[in-house]
């Protein structure tokens, strides 16, 4: 759509077949040509709006919500922490598993986890820790954090269906010996929404992974925990911080509003 406009804030841009390049820019005096994106989609962020060129270009990124770092008897407890903070997220980022299922879009699952030999845990990370188990032992589901054992799983409520894509991952990013950006690549995603846990740990490593490859990272607020609500409110800060130096925050609420088209801003849920 071609439109003649005064002095605005302009997009400076062209678009083509399914996307768009540009960037925003203060108008000069007389006419502009603004090059309006058809399939742009807006959601209300920190530090300022999360801009989508399509949607088909965005993915849902769930990280780790396994039973291991949320239920009794996981690697999440062994350590000494609590789990309720992991727990009270799970309503939330289901809320956005089902929008991204409902419009047919992107949705990533990813599992922290090791072969049942150990030989992708580094002994650094294996000795690491002061719980009562350590990576590998014996625990209430199983060995701690091996793939395959039940509590290794993602947690019952959000289940991956047929369809998703699911990374298991020997470390804290979900880039790291994984084949995460060679999948993003082949389905020309560009855009990342991302929730899960642990806030300051998978999650932070994931999106400064991301961030550092280009992409665009938007990190879900409330869709997020660590068992450290401190260590949470930090890493959305420095995120954001800078003019969104590694990317941007938001709400589920903002999330789901920008994909049905009526981008909201709800400051109230803005931590
Ligand atoms: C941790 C994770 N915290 N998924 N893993 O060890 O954040």
């Amino acid at each position: 759509m071609l439109i003649l406009a005064p002095l605005v804030r302009v997009w400076r841009g062209i678009e083509w077949g399914d996307g768009e390049m540009g960037r925003w820019g203060d108008g000069v005096l007389g006419v502009n040509i603004i090059m309006v994106s058809k399939n742009m989609t807006s959601i209300a962020a920190q530090p300022y709006d999360y801009e989508v060129p399509d949607l088909k270009k965005v993915a849902l990124v769930i990280i780790d919500m396994q039973r291991d770092f949320l239920e009794t008897g996981g690697f999440g407890e062994a350590l000494g922490n609590d789990l309720s903070h992991l727990q009270e997220i799970v309503p939330t980022v289901k809320l956005l598993l089902e929008a991204f299922r409902q419009q047919q879009l992107t949705i990533i699952h990813t599992i922290e986890g090791h072969l049942p030999d150990l030989s992708d845990c580094p002994l650094s990370k294996l000795k690491r820790g002061k719980g009562t188990l350590k990576i590998g032992d014996a625990g209430g589901m199983g060995r701690i954090l091996v793939l395959g054992e039940p509590g290794n799983n993602i947690i019952p409520e959000l289940t991956p269906l047929p369809g998703e894509i699911v990374i298991t991952k020997p470390g804290k990013g979900a880039f790291y010996a994984t084949d995460l950006e060679n999948i993003l690549r082949s389905h020309s995603i560009t855009h990342l929404i991302i929730g899960g846990v642990t806030t300051e740990v998978c999650v932070q490593t994931t999106m400064r992974e991301a961030n550092d490859r280009g992409y665009e990272c938007l990190l879900v607020e409330d869709a997020t925990a660590s068992y450290f609500p401190q260590f949470k409110q930090s890493t959305i800060e420095m995120i954001r911080a800078q003019g969104g130096i590694i990317g941007w925050t938001t709400t589920a609420h903002q999330v789901l509003s920008g994909l049905n088209g009526k981008s909201v801003r709800n400051e109230k849920l803005i931590t």
